[in-house]
């Protein structure tokens, strides 16, 4: 069991490493940016998934010291790709609802001298469930300081249509268990149609997750998806293969 006391030590020791995953866009069939997603490097355990110890970060606040160095660590080696090449980081509930967070967003900025148009910051749906004053007090502020925002894992929480018309969201990122049935149901083709078009509309990019094989591409291309992500072109590695996945044709 990951206990609360190993936690806050490898928080204070930054015991952590930041996976990268290639964002294609889909038009031009190129990397546009990379999904930063956090690793625990743990002295006996070896690498533990966030899955494992972020319920535990969130529940103790510690996520926000630890997202504060994630964010760091992203904006920094970002900062040493292509300047075309953006990069996404994902903010837990806590942590964005943390008076510190608009602050720490401003520091990795400058600290690492990225341009804030290379960063997307990613929150779910539970964000925007309460509050939502202040919730779209930060937002604004920090799409003031030229940040973008996505909608993660679209399509799986408490969804609303009004988050879409009420919140200044830049991306939709279509959740992978839709992309997963794609082709096994009718239902999920209508679902991610659904999402695309809606971005279509609404002038927001839509980013389809977790896509595994070329018939889920060709169906996401076929509707107009524009960017994809997933195990087809690349699991999260670490940051001395950035190059390496912007070499690769695919
Ligand atoms: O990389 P996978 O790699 O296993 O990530 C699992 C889950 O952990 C995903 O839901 C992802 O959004 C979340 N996650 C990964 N990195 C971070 C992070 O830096 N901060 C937060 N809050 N969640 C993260
Ligand atoms: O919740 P969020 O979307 O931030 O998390 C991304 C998660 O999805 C990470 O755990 C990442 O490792 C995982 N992931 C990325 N691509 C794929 C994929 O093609 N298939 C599956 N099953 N998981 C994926
Ligand atoms: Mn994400
Ligand atoms: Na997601």
């Amino acid at each position: 069991r990951l206990l609360e006391m190993d936690l806050r030590a490898a928080v204070q020791r930054n015991e952590f490493a930041v996976y990268y995953q290639p964002i294609r866009d889909v038009a031009r069939d190129v990397v546009v940016a990379f999904e930063a997603l956090v690793r625990w490097k743990h002295p006996e355990r070896g690498l533990i998934s966030p899955v494992n110890f972020i319920p535990l970060a969130e529940e103790t606040g510690l996520v926000v010291a630890l997202g504060e160095q994630v964010l760091q660590v992203a904006c920094a080696e970002a900062a040493t790709w292509p300047d075309d090449i953006g990069v996404a980081v994902n903010l837990s509930p806590v942590q964005f609802k943390s008076p510190n967070l608009v602050a720490s967003v401003v520091d990795a900025l400058a600290l690492s001298g990225l341009d804030a148009r290379r960063l997307e910051l990613e929150i779910t749906e539970s964000v925007l469930l309460q509050n939502s004053e202040a919730t779209l007090t930060t937002l604004h502020e920090l799409r003031a300081l030229g940040v973008r925002i996505s909608l993660d894992d679209f399509g799986t929480g408490y969804s609303s249509l009004s988050y879409l018309r009420s919140f200044p969201f830049d991306k939709i990122k279509i959740d992978r268990s839709f992309v997963q049935e794609l082709s096994t149901r009718e239902d999920s083709m209508a679902i991610v149609r659904a999402v695309t078009g809606l971005g279509r509309s609404l002038g927001i990019a839509t980013t389809a997750e977790g896509v595994e094989n070329d018939a889920q591409l060709e169906l996401l291309r076929r509707e107009g998806c524009t960017q994809v992500q997933g195990y087809l072109f690349s699991q999260p590695r670490p940051a001395s293969e950035v190059t390496n996945m912007l070499e690769r044709p695919r």
